[in-house]
């Protein structure tokens, strides 16, 4: 079939909506017409050129939601006209990581996602002149029609809204599953979160949800403040207007009791790893949890001086919020359409697929927080 996608021709590029040529799904296959999708800082980062798994020409979009419209050989969990949600960490339930229990990281098909391709080692899209064009993290939500793997892809209720539950695609799960996967924050604990934008303030609601007592958001842009309050931050920092932000942050949790001061847990949503070196040394000497959710630039490392870690801080990392996507995606989706988490207010944009860059040029002027397309 014949289908419209935003395709990434190079890296740097704006994306170019075109005609594109889709096969249908093979074995184990599922062809889904997305409904919407939402653009995510990994979009940009790979559109970039700053990811080292980046593939170009490439179908970008990992956010998304829609229909079943076909399913291929051996599919036996879902169904034409089943509403889903595409998942780049999939869910086998079979292999060794799924089987551990201790990770959401299932590694049955992460090779051939990592290359562009679907499991059989080939490509789905194709340009009109017949050039392939590579699969995006699994998913390619930015094409009006795509086919995933049936283990990624989480079967979800039917009267939920496609243009809103699709950012539980990523940024909802992710920001919320960090702090309840991740970090396991307790009632009443202290919080910084670097980075007010998709991810960050779904870490603070996250935080809000768990019962965090204090939650310092910390980001250089000001206008990000507002709608982080509304969603439970209650102290801000902007970096670019304090001295030391990790001496900032520490007084702002100092005690009569506790003069070493420091945050119980932090959250690097920037992806800059000098922040993410911050978010680790604000956190409390003999306890802080920091949970690196950013993704750096190919070539970027993290630092600090191992004292830090020495006296008892832990640097962790989480993706998809350590959510298991077949299992955890469609609570998520109660919990929106039951009112327990919100989404409506964090979507700031609703634009049409031909309107795709200006979604990217919106997130560079830290004017949305999501810019979601519907088809
Ligand atoms: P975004 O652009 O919506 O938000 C980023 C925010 O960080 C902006 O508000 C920006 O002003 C702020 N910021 C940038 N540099 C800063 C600095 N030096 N100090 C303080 N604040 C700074 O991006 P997003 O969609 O929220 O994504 C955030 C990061 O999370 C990206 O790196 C993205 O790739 C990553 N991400 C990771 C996962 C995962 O599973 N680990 C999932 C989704 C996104
Ligand atoms: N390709 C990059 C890594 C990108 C990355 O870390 N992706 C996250 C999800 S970001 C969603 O917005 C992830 O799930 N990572 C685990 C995995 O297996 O990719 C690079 O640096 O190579
Ligand atoms: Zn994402």
């Amino acid at each position: 079939m014949r289908t419209k996608a935003a395709v990434a021709l190079k890296a740097g590029e704006p994306l170019q909506i075109m005609e594109v040529n889709l096969d249908g799904p093979k074995k184990g296959e599922v062809l889904v017409e997305i409904k919407a999708t939402g653009i995510c800082h990994t979009d940009e980062f790979t559109r970039s050129g700053a990811d080292p798994e980046g593939l170009f020409p490439c179908i970008l979009g990992h956010e998304g939601a829609g229909v079943v419209i076909e399913v291929g050989e051996g599919v036996t969990t879902l169904k034409p006209g089943d509403h889903v949600i595409p998942l780049y960490t999939p869910e086998c339930r079979e292999c060794p990581s799924c089987l551990s229990g201790k990770t959401n990281l299932c590694t049955a098909i992460r090779n051939t996602q990592g290359q562009g391709l679907m499991p059989d080692g080939t490509t789905r899209f194709s340009m009109l002149d017949g050039t392939p064009i590579y699969h995006y993290m699994g998913c390619s939500t930015f094409a009006n029609h795509t086919v995933m793997p049936e283990i990624a892809l989480a079967k979800v209720r039917e009267d939920a809204p496609f243009d809103k539950i699709c950012y539980i695609g990523c940024g909802v799960t992710t920001g919320i599953g960090a702090v309840i996967n991740t970090a396991g924050v307790e009632i009443g604990s202290k919080a910084a979160v670097f980075g007010l934008g998709g991810i960050g303030l779904n870490v603070i609601q996250g935080l809000r949800m768990a019962g965090a007592d204090m939650i310092i958001g910390v980001d250089l842009n000001d206008d990000k403040a507002e709608m982080a309050k509304k969603f439970g931050m209650t102290h801000f920092v902007n970096p670019s207007k304090v001295d030391n932000t990790v001496q900032a942050i520490v007084d702002l949790t100092k005690t009569e009791k506790d003069q070493i001061g420091g945050v119980d847990y932090s959250f690097d949503a920037t992806g800059n790893v000098k922040v993410m070196r911050d978010a680790l040394e604000c956190s409390h000497r003999g306890w802080g949890v920091s949970v690196i959710i950013g993704v750096a630039p190919a070539g970027a490392e993290i630092s600090t001086r191992p004292f830090q870690l020495v006296t008892g801080r832990v640097w962790k990392g989480t993706a998809f919020g350590g959510a298991k996507g077949r299992t955890d995606v469609p609570k998520f989706v109660d919990w929106y359409m039951n009112g327990k988490i919100e989404i409506d207010p964090m979507i700031t944009h609703t634009l049409s697929l031909e309107q795709i860059n200006d979604g990217f040029d919106l997130m560079h002027e830290g004017k949305s927080i999501r810019a979601v397309v519907v088809y």
